[in-house]
């Protein structure tokens, strides 16, 4: 059975206008846009989305950064959907990441580091689901 991995572009993404060529990368690479929408974040997703960061110094600056405008949430499905995923948007910090990623492409900015993708199988299924209502997928 196919995988299933959650990616959000972020606001700086969305405000940029990088959504048609961010998602061509992914359509590209063979996986498959099953579900996508351009939703607002609201403070609750937002500290839950970032939870586990909750006791790091720029916390506070990362939930306002994700509820600052509207973001494009998308299921993402293929084989090895998720790592995949993380391999074509790259390292955390686009400052460090390679030409060829998302981030090493289009940011330098560890804060509004353009895309979101999640982290294992068991991640991306929570956040499909704290994304998108279950008639969605
Ligand atoms: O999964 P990934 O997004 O690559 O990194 P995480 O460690 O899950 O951090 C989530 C998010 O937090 C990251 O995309 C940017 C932000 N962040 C930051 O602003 N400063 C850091 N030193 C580390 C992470
Ligand atoms: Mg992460």
């Amino acid at each position: 059975m196919s995988e299933k991995a959650f990616v959000m572009i972020k606001p700086d993404g969305v405000e940029r206008g990088l959504i048609g060529e961010i998602v061509n990368r992914f359509e590209k690479k063979g996986l498959k846009l099953v579900r996508a929408e351009l939703k607002s974040v609201d403070r609750a997703v937002a500290e839950a989305h970032y939870g586990h960061l909750r006791h790091k110094p720029f916390f506070e600056e990362l939930v306002e950064y994700i509820t600052s405008g509207p973001v494009f949430a998308m299921i993402i499905e293929g084989a090895g959907a998720v790592q995949n995923s993380r391999s074509l948007i790259g390292p955390t910090n686009p400052a460090e990441a390679p030409p060829g990623t998302i981030r090493g492409d289009f940011g330098l900015d560890v804060a509004a580091n353009v895309i979101h993708g999640s982290d294992s199988v068991d991640n991306a299924k929570v956040e499909i689901e704290r994304f998108f209502s279950k008639l969605d997928y």
